[in-house]
């Protein structure tokens, strides 16, 4: 079938979009399908009409997006690569509390998607007075069904974000997502979405998808780490993270545009992990900016101990990228490599 004539595929994963009150509190609610069609029901008419075309199904056990893991990361994935021929594009309902998370990770396993990969969520319940549930999923289904947008995107109140360029924002305002770093994808005016398409990565994009589906759950023996710096921290506490022979690589949170305190022995814990070949990244604590390691005689040091700039990398996407990289069995070198390169719009 022409992919103009397919429908979507909606995958609920959990969150509190679809959440309802337990004796604990809030938890995943089921029979999300059934539940969706019926609230979609209440919408205009007209609006009922022009929606897309869309099959829905749930994953066997929605989760708090909180209790997410890598291995969730590489189901989704895999679920979406297995289905890709045969639908228009993804929406994809999700937890808003690792929604970023999950955004920046499928963008690498779905390298070259030639389709639209839409992540949603909430911060109400679907049936919850006043809920953006609704309204979300409406948007999330509008603008996944637009051609032109091959990436993997988050939908949220009105705004659409790269994911891999996405964070969490608020803990309660309905308008919980932004893009420090890069401008929106487009935004939907009048229940129409409006794609600025010059900012998106299908005018970039090459040839054919080339997914990379490496085993995350394999991973669990070379994790990596992420480790933030506070005035104060010393040697041996760094090296309590980077001496751990298990640990693969580890992204450094640092001030400002790339300084670190001017401490030897702390440069020293670096330039040993480097040099056993652990993956080592940088990125700013300003959630804002990027990072130009060496511009401050303060930071010359990260250079000189073989720690990478992340430049202007959200945490979510160096993480991600990181784990992407490490499950992967590539010479230290070209994984360095791999990861000042843009892969996905990230950097
Ligand atoms: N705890 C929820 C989750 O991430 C938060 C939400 O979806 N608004 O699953």
């Amino acid at each position: 079938m022409p992919q103009a004539q397919q429908p979507l595929l909606v995958i609920y994963t959990g969150g509190t979009l679809g959440m309802v009150e337990g004796p604990q509190g809030l938890t995943p609610g089921h029979d999300f399908p059934h539940r969706l069609t019926q609230a979609l029901r209440s919408l205009p008419p007209a609006r009922q009409a022009s929606l897309p075309a869309f099959e829905i199904l749930e994953t066997p056990c929605p989760i708090d997006s909180s209790a997410a893991t890598p291995g969730d990361w590489q189901d989704l994935a895999a679920l979406i690569a297995s289905r890709h021929a045969h639908y228009q594009g993804f929406v994809i309902l999700h937890g808003t509390d690792t929604l970023a998370w999950t955004a920046s990770s499928l963008a690498f396993q779905l390298q070259g998607i030639d389709r639209a990969v839409v992540m949603t969520g909430a911060m109400l319940p679907l049936e919850a007075p006043a809920s953006d549930a609704l309204g979300n999923v409406e948007d999330a289904l509008r603008f996944a069904s637009l051609p032109e947008l091959q990436e993997v995107a988050v939908c949220f109140a009105g705004k659409l974000l790269r994911g891999v360029r996405a964070r969490k924002w608020h803990t309660q305002a309905t308008d919980a997502f932004t893009s420090p770093n890069y401008p929106w994808l487009g935004e939907v005016v009048d229940h129409h979405p409006i794609l600025f398409s010059q900012r998106g990565l299908n005018a970039q994009q090459r040839g054919a998808p080339r997914f990379e589906l490496p085993d995350y759950r394999a991973l669990t023996a070379t994790p990596a780490a992420r480790i933030a710096l506070w005035p104060g921290i010393n040697a041996r506490q760094l090296a309590a993270w980077l001496d751990d022979e298990h640990v693969g690589g580890a992204l450094l949170e640092v001030w400002g545009g790339g300084n670190i305190p001017e401490d030897p022995d702390l440069l020293g814990v670096m330039a040993k992990a480097t040099g056993e070949g652990k993956l080592l990244v940088a990125i700013s604590q300003c959630p804002q900016g990027s990072i130009a390691i060496g511009a401050y005689a303060a930071g010359r040091g990260l250079a000189d101990a073989g720690v990478l700039s992340g430049d202007d990398m959200t945490p979510e996407a160096a993480m991600s990228k990181m784990i992407h990289l490490l499950a992967q069995p590539l010479p230290t070198e070209e994984r360095r490599r791999r990861f000042v390169t843009p892969l996905v719009g990230e950097r």
